[in-house]
């Protein structure tokens, strides 16, 4: 038991939330959950990143001010929250006056170290990634596409002395060898780390870009957004109680924005201001649709939502977490969201819970027999515990689920094996049969918790058929061998899980 601080990265508030955000989301909720189960403390920290050009840019489209436009989007990333029953603590807006005024504060302090100072430069612009670029990151003469519109710009503006921190930074990442997972993507920022850290432009002049934290001790510049988005960790890390959690034990981030917002500037910047760095990052893939990176840029996007109102949120939540590794790209299709609707949770969860209740209230007049539980099956959850537990523990959602899902698979094999509808049609077989629907009762007990963090209403759903109070916070500490026995306990009456639900048409 602990305490325990993570965050997602804050979305751009300049258009609706798609699928990778909302896997974002359920990835930390589950994170976030999985730790209050085992007892911890939680904090748990998401929101939208509401400066900057795109969104300058995107409310001017839009023919909105910035700041109506953020509220209006934002608001579509808390709804999005809602729905997918995220449980954070804080809802994070860039916008905030409290964080405005603590990374001004921040600036002012770099600013007097002399870790900040003014310089004038030339160079390339990128106006997509609101960044200078140089000729080195051209493919064969020309910018990627990543780059958008790349212009020829001089101006005067201000570093943050990154390259100060190059040392203490590479020397942090070795000495830490799980402070990124998964590996490879530690392995990635090791390499960047051999070329040598140009400094951190952390300005963009008003008369370029107005819509930004103005500089404490330059009123003519704003503040790069990334400086400012980045901080936010921080800035919002203090709790109901009034304590500052920092630092955080995980950020959980997308691959593209590991290098090098999370993993060089982020870091730097504590590192000049004194503050110690996150516990360790959690770096996932990118959902593709047809091969391609889902994004507002490319619009293949998929909605979350409309997924939501047609399966349910514990559905959403359930196909992104089995069907994505952590760490990997995976590519979405409603074709395989609907065959792991009908397989997993239909044919293989839904049917155990339906059959076991059902059984109970048909053979035992709705209470759970006090019997001699079924030796192989017991042994069985407790390799599915461990391998979950231990797959939860490394963040590797998938295998855990898929730890559970055999486990369920195997029980609903001993339902068929053992066949309680024969045995019951022969009272001799009264302790046969008590053994089968006990140890039923104990296996969906079983998966009733371990899916609670990825499923939390589907959890409370099984809990009233089951008859038991949904555990909290008590599910790894008591453990499978003193757990107490279910005997006596009255059943609910069996109601399907997962409805059948036909395939939407794909036009
Ligand atoms: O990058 N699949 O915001 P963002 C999986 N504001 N994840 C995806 C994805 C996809 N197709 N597309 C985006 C930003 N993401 C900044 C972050 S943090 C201080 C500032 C993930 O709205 C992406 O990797 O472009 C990132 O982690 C998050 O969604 C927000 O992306
Ligand atoms: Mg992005």
């Amino acid at each position: 038991m602990g305490t325990f601080f993570l965050t997602t990265a804050i979305d751009y508030a300049n258009a609706g939330p798609h699928l990778g955000h909302a896997y974002e989301k359920v990835l930390a909720d589950v994170i976030a959950r999985h730790r209050r189960s085992v007892g911890d403390d939680v904090f748990f920290l998401t929101g939208t990143d509401e400066h900057g050009q795109k969104i300058q840019q995107s409310a001017e489209r839009a023919g909105r001010s910035p700041r109506e436009f953020v509220n209006e989007n934002s608001a579509l990333f808390q709804d999005l929250c809602r729905r997918l029953e995220i449980s954070h603590n804080r809802f994070v807006r860039t916008t905030d006056p409290g964080h405005v005024a603590k990374v001004q504060g921040w600036l002012q302090q770099l600013f007097d170290a002399g870790l900040i100072y003014k310089a004038e430069y030339e160079g390339f612009y990128s106006v997509r990634q609101e960044q200078f670029v140089t000729e080195k990151e051209m493919v064969d003469g020309v910018w990627p596409e990543i780059y958008g519109e790349v212009v020829r710009l001089s101006e005067a503006n201000y570093y943050f002395k990154l390259s100060e921190f190059a040392g203490k930074l590479k020397a942090h990442v070795e000495k830490h060898p799980d402070w990124i997972l998964p590996r490879f993507r530690r392995d990635d920022v090791l390499r960047f780390l051999d070329r040598p850290l140009g400094d951190l432009c952390i300005s963009r002049p008003v008369a370029r870009l107005s819509w930004g934290i103005p500089l404490p001790f330059d009123a003519g510049y704003v503040t790069y957004v990334w400086f400012d988005a980045l901080a936010n960790y921080a800035t919002f890390a203090t709790d109901e109680q009034g304590m500052d959690r920092w630092p955080a034990d995980l950020h959980v981030i997308g691959k593209d924005i590991l290098i090098p917002a999370h993993a060089i500037y982020w870091p730097c910047m504590l590192l000049g201001l004194g503050l110690p760095l996150p516990r360790q990052l959690l770096v996932h893939g990118w959902w593709q649709s047809e091969g391609a990176k889902m994004s507002k840029s490319t619009g293949n996007v998929v909605d979350p939502l409309s997924l939501i109102d047609r399966y349910g949120a514990d559905a959403f939540r359930y196909f992104v977490m089995r069907e994505m590794h952590v760490g990997y790209d995976a590519d979405f299709t409603v074709a395989q969201f609907h065959a792991r609707y009908q397989a997993d949770l239909g044919n293989t969860l839904g049917n155990l819970v339906n059959r076991t209740i059902s059984m109970i209230n048909r053979y035992r007049e709705a209470v759970i027999p006090e019997a001699q539980l079924d030796g192989a099956m017991l042994q069985a959850r407790q390799e599915a515990f461990l391998e979950y537990e231990s797959r939860m523990g490394s963040f590797e959602v998938s295998f855990a689920l898929e730890a559970l899902w055999k486990f369920a698979y195997r029980a609903n094999q001993y339902v068929d094996q053992t066949a309680p509808w024969k045995l019951a049609k022969d009272p001799a077989n009264a302790d046969a049969l008590n053994a089968v629907l006990g140890t039923l009762a104990v296996a969906v007990r079983f998966l009733m918790d371990a899916i609670a963090p990825v499923m939390p209403s589907t959890a409370g759903r099984i809990a009233l058929q089951l008859g038991v109070p949904a555990r909290t916070g008590s599910f790894v500490l008591v453990g499978l061998e003193t757990e107490g026995s279910l005997a006596g306990t009255k059943v609910g009456a069996a109601e399907p899980l997962f409805p059948r639900i036909e395939l939407a048409d794909p036009s």
